[in-house]
Formats: structure tokens, C-alpha cells, sequence
């Protein structure tokens, strides 16, 4: 973009997403700690050079006095970060209440408990209103910062309000929403109480975006059935207004774990994880701690191939690494229960004095960590029974360059649209087929390993997360200016 006096300046992003990518702890009355984390999205956007990000979101702390609410806006400023302060009540209400116990479980087909379901219900409405007024804080907050030119993208379904509210501060905004879980079937969508309102208000952006065609052609659908709208190839149109719906399949930033694995802090761990684990092959799962991944599924699956296959007890090994997520919900405090309660059973069942079949951690690993685990993985296991896309399975395949382990790939995450070629599918549900998966990629030949991982190699290395984002943006700048043209004419 040109400046008035000629100068080139990069077009600026407003990245509103409900948390900042920085964590702040306080540390006096005016100090702080930030702590940057590096998720896909800032990855993604952190190799992009046509644009200045800034970033929008609610810091992940309750802030309620002055002072700590300026010098944490000060602190955040050097990260380009601009906080949204969100109160304890309204985060329970909208954050933990309408986001995580309604609109995820429902966005992942995943039906609340009727016990759960009928006390939810009851608190439906105030959640709702919650969810609303925070997108008009998210909204109040981006207005304020907002310059001309700038391009606002709207992340996930914590914001499906904030396209409408920006809106209608002004309608010249450019507006892109992008969701990164599912969009379900129409039919599931349609059982939401605030089902209407909630597809009005994401219409009100200019482009709507999901990881695959098929979570876009579920959005469609539930605007022309629910809304009585149509739908064009485009996207949706009401009243010769379109909003442009499509396809933008994450990736991640492949080099960066390419790269990783000549650190010598990452060589070190190789090294370690191949001596502790010399003569048994290795199997990983990585997920964060969610009913959506599917992990009572999966260990479940390697108990029934242990027990097929007396000849492998000694021969493989699971490790399962899951981060704990939302651990003051106690759906989420159930399934921690249930996931250790099978893995003691099972090592108790197959272990012997010095080896367990299954290493189950309930934590985070450290990057250089990470890239080691996915490098010595022989086979990787993916069982999402409902995943946006999943970036496990992308990180696996970017470390395997010299392994080319085999990746078991549910079918129903996202990445199965992606790298279905290379990777063996499966139905999480089915544990049968699940534990003679399992076998057929333990003993998979050399040949066709290799072909596999070529296949994927590719696809991940070629459809990075900087790609993605460059995608996004530029197709949002050219919708805009053909709706002008085409309002001109
Ligand atoms: P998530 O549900 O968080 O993301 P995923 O895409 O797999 O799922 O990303 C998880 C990230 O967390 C990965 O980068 C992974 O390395 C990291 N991670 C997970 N467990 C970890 C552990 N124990 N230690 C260290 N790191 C760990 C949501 C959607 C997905 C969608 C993404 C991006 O649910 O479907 O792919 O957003 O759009």
C-alpha cells in the first residue's frame, strides 16, 4: 500500500481472537510477566511479511483496578498486542458457560449428558446474553483501534457475534471470520436455541472461512435451510448482499520443526528416547486432554491389539502425552479419571517389573521436547472423533523426514481430507478396526512406508500456515473490492 507521500507501507491485520498469544502473570502493582506462546496462529502469521499483525484478545488474567489494567495495556503494547478485559463473572459465563459447554461440544457432535443438557438449558439465556455482551466488548475494543485500511479477521466460534457488532460501527470494515473447529450438519446446528441469530451475525462478514470444503458446504446449508436464504457457489446471498463462504485448510510452519531437529538440545533428546526405548517401536499420541480427541478410543484400541498379539507385549510401546485443558469443568475432570483409570488397568494387565506397555504424561512438552518424540515415533496415532483439522498429525509427518513413521488418521479430523492418501484411516469408534490398524502400520513395509510419507511430506511442507494466512487475507482484500464493483454497476 502506498502512503501519501509515497512511502510503501504493509497493510495492517487486526487479529481478534478470544485469547492473546501471550500470557500474563502479574508481579506487582504495575509489573508484569508476559509469557509469548506460540500456537499455530502466531506461527502462522509470524512468517507472513505483507502484513503488520496486531493482535486483539482477552490476556487470560482478571485485571479490575486501574493501574493494572494501564500498565498491562503498556506491556502488551510492545508485543503488538491490545487487550480486552473481560470480568470473572462474564468470562464464566460466556467463556466457560456459552463457548466451551454449548457451542464446542455441539460444534463436535458431541451431545452434553441429559443431566448436564437440562441444567445447561436452564442457564442458556444468561449465558447467551454473556456470550453477546463480550463480542460487544471484543467489538468496542477493535473500533477503537481501528484505522482505514485495516483488515479485521475474526478467529473461531468464541466470536460468531463480532462480524455483526463491527458491522455496525461501520460497514465499510473489512471483516473476515474464520472457524477452526467443525461446522456441523445442519441438523445439529439447527437444535441451538440462538441458532438464527448466531448465522445473521456471522453473515455480516465479508468472507467466512473454514478448514474444509465440507464444514463450508454445512454453513450453507444451515443458512438456507434455517435462514430460508440461498445459496450460490460463492457463498450465501440475502437480498443481493453476498457473503463469501470457502475452503482455507490450515497448515503449519513446517520449517520451523525441520529445523528444530538439528538443534543439539533436539539431537540430545533423540538421542535419549532411542536408547530408553531400544527394541520396542515406538507409538505416540499427542493431544490436549479434550472428549473431542478420542483418547479413551485410542488406548482402548492398543489394549485389544495387546491382547490379539501376545508376540508385541514386549515389543511396542504407547506414549501418550496429553495437556490438561479447561481442568476446572468437571466433564473434563471425568475424563482425566477415565483416561488414567484405563491406562492403570492396562499396565497393570500387561506390564512386567521393568517395562509398562503404556507412558501416559498429563502435561505440555517443551518444543525441542516435541520435535524429538515426533522424530523417533514409528507409528503415530490420530483418533479425533471430531477434530477442525488437527496439527498433530502435520507435526508428526514434519519430523519424519529420516523415520517415515506410519500415521493412523481418523476420519473424521479435518487433516483426514489432506493427507487421506498417505495416512492409514480409521473410524475411532470402531475399536476392532482401530487395534488391526495398529498392526498392519507396526508391520508395514519399508516401500510403502515411504510412499506414504512422501505423499504427506509434501502436502505438509507446500500448504504451510503462512500460506494459509496470505490465502485468507488476500482473498478478503478481493471480495471486498469486487462487492464494491459489483455495487457500483
Ligand atoms: P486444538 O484442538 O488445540 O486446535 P491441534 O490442531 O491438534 O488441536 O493443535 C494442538 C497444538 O497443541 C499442536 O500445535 C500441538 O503441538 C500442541 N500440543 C498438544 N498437546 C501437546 C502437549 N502435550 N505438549 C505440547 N504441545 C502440545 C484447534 C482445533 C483443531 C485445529 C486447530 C488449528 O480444535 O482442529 O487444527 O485449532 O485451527
Amino acid at each position: 500500500f502506498e502512503r501519501q507521500d509515497g512511502r510503501l507501507q504493509r497493510q495492517r491485520l487486526l487479529v481478534v481472537a478470544n485469547r492473546l498469544p501471550v500470557s500474563a502473570v502479574r508481579k506487582g502493582e504495575d509489573s508484569w510477566n508476559l509469557e509469548v506462546s506460540v500456537g499455530g496462529l502466531v506461527s502462522a502469521l509470524l512468517g507472513v511479511n505483507e502484513f503488520e499483525a496486531n493482535w486483539i484478545g482477552w490476556a487470560g488474567v482478571n485485571v479490575t483496578d486501574e493501574i493494572g489494567q494501564r500498565s498491562l495495556t503498556e506491556a502488551l503494547a510492545e508485543k503488538r498486542c491490545i487487550p480486552v478485559f473481560l470480568d470473572q463473572e462474564l468470562v464464566h459465563q460466556y467463556y466457560n458457560g456459552y463457548c466451551n459447554n454449548i457451542l464446542w461440544p455441539l460444534f463436535h457432535y458431541l451431545p452434553l449428558p441429559q443431566e448436564d443438557r437440562l441444567a445447561t438449558t436452564r442457564s442458556f439465556q444468561s449465558q447467551f446474553a454473556a456470550y453477546k455482551e463480550a463480542n460487544q466488548m471484543f467489538a468496542d475494543v477493535v473500533n477503537e483501534h481501528y484505522q482505514e485500511g485495516d483488515v479485521v479477521w475474526c478467529h473461531d466460534y468464541h466470536l460468531m457475534f463480532l462480524p455483526k457488532c463491527l458491522k455496525e460501527y461501520n460497514s465499510e470494515m473489512k471483516v473476515g471470520w474464520f472457524l477452526h473447529t467443525p461446522f456441523p450438519s445442519s441438523e445439529i446446528h439447527r437444535t441451538l436455541p440462538s441458532r438464527s441469530e448466531l448465522l445473521r451475525a456471522v453473515l455480516a462478514a465479508d468472507l467466512v472461512g473454514f478448514h474444509t470444503y465440507d464444514y463450508a458446504r454445512h454453513f450453507v446449508s444451515a443458512c438456507t435451510r434455517i435462514l430460508g436464504l440461498e445459496g450460490t457457489p460463492e457463498g450465501v446471498e440475502d437480498q443481493g448482499q453476498l457473503t463469501r463462504v470457502a475452503a482455507f485448510p490450515i497448515g503449519i510452519d513446517s520449517d520451523r520443526f525441520i529445523r528444530a531437529l538439528e538443534l543439539p538440545a533436539v539431537k540430545y533428546h533423540i538421542k535419549e528416547l532411542q536408547e530408553r526405548f531400544a527394541g520396542r517401536k515406538v507409538m505416540l499420541g499427542v493431544d490436549r486432554l479434550d472428549m473431542i480427541k478420542g483418547i479413551p478410543q485410542k488406548i482402548l484400541a492398543f489394549e485389544k491389539f495387546l491382547e490379539e498379539n501376545p508376540d508385541w507385549r514386549d515389543k511396542v510401546v504407547l506414549l501418550q502425552i496429553a495437556v490438561p485443558t479447561r481442568t476446572d469443568v468437571p466433564e473434563y475432570q471425568k475424563l482425566t479419571c477415565q483416561v488414567h483409570e484405563i491406562v492403570g488397568r492396562i499396565n497393570g494387565r500387561f506390564g512386567t517389573l521393568t517395562a509398562v506397555p503404556i507412558h501416559h504424561l498429563d502435561r505440555s512438552l517443551d518444543f525441542p521436547a516435541l520435535c524429538a518424540l515426533y522424530a523417533v515415533t514409528d507409528v503415530a496415532l490420530v483418533t479425533s472423533l471430531r477434530d477442525g483439522m488437527n496439527l498433530v498429525s502435520y507435526e508428526f509427518v514434519a519430523c519424519q523426514a529420516s523415520k517415515k513413521g506410519v500415521l493412523i488418521l481418523s476420519e473424521f479430523a479435518g487433516a483426514a481430507q489432506s493427507l487421506g492418501a498417505g495416512a492409514i484411516l480409521v473410524n475411532p469408534w470402531n475399536i476392532t478396526e482401530l487395534a488391526s490398524s495398529i498392526g498392519y502400520a507396526l508391520t508395514m513395509s519399508a516401500n510403502e512406508r515411504e510412499k506414504r510419507h512422501q505423499h504427506n511430506f509434501l502436502h505438509v511442507t507446500t500448504h504451510t500456515s503462512q500460506e494459509w494466512a496470505e490465502t485468507f487475507v488476500s482473498e478478503l482484500n478481493d471480495t471486498v473490492v469486487e462487492a464494491q464493483l459489483r455495487t457500483r454497476h
